[in-house]
């Protein structure tokens, strides 16, 4: 079978299609990384053979060299991937020495990974050292999110409190909150690094004024999350000036006791 008809490839095809009509990924908004493990691959290509070599820009962790990854390319647009997944997304394994991505299939017209891909290699690195399953990160444009963010302090206690007490779903779906960093400038090794510093407490990031990160084991997983925080900053934004109902501390702590988790400190006083 060609790699193209492959469950990865059309996951990845039909999730970008479904974030495009979110509204969240708009023009070449938004990237998604994708390990695939080696046998997997194989079934494939039966052996390793590389169409070119992507210098990344920085030295990808240990624990991630030899790694293949399905990645959608730089500059494309996520409305188009379903039309054409060969363009729009590539495959490629890590090589040992954690400086160069080999090209195993896609970027028909000449391109590469994301600009973001050292943000998703740190994050992937920070990811697999805490669970080895993890393997989807995903990045997106969710409009309410960003609104979200433009209105409060950059601090996570209060993202996360306010996230919290709108929507009883937030605490059980990410009861270690969300990380949050300022405005920077994308697409260097800096947001990477600092995104990566986040995802070691949180499986999801906000970057202020931009966007957000969602870690995940895999593509529904990590899409969950961040349609979690998207939904619930839909409901703060619809009601901001306007709340009567909050969700009360008492039933906050409460669902964290019916489903076993471990709240992030210091956003609930635990009376
Ligand atoms: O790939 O979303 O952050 C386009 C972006 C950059
Ligand atoms: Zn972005």
């Amino acid at each position: 079978m060609d790699f193209v008809e492959s469950k990865f490839v059309k996951e990845v095809s039909e999730i970008t299609d479904n974030m495009y009509h979110q509204g969240w990924d708009e023009r070449n908004g938004g990237n998604i990384s994708y390990l695939i493990d080696e046998q997997f691959v194989r079934e494939y290509f039966p052996k390793d053979v590389f169409l070119r070599d992507l210098e990344l820009g920085f030295t990808a962790d240990e624990v991630l060299r030899n790694k293949y990854f399905l990645v959608t390319g730089t500059g494309k647009y996520f409305k188009n991937v379903i039309k054409d997944p060969e363009n729009n997304l590539g495959l490629v394994k890590i090589d040992s020495d954690g400086h160069t991505a080999h090209l195993l299939w896609g970027y028909r017209d000449g391109g590469r990974m994301t600009s973001e891909f050292p943000a998703h290699l740190m994050s992937h690195a920070v990811r697999f050292k805490a669970n080895p399953n993890n393997r989807v990160i995903m990045h997106t444009h969710p409009t309410y999110t960003i609104c979200m963010g433009a209105c409060l302090p950059t601090d996570e206690v209060v993202f996360t409190r306010k996230l919290w007490k709108s929507n009883t779903e937030a605490v059980v779906v990410f009861p270690e909150g969300v990380g949050v960093l300022p405005c920077m400038v994308c697409g260097t090794n800096e947001i990477g690094m600092a995104t990566a510093e986040k995802m070691k407490e949180h499986r999801i990031v906000t970057w202020t004024n931009h966007g957000i990160y969602g870690a995940g084991n895999d593509i529904d997983e990590a899409f969950g999350l961040i349609e979690t925080v998207e939904k619930t900053a839909q409901i703060y934004m619809l009601t901001l000036g306007h709340v009567v109902n909050e969700i009360p501390d008492e039933v906050i702590i409460g669902l964290a006791k019916l489903w076993n988790l471990k709240m992030m400190p210091g956003v609930i006083e635990e009376k």
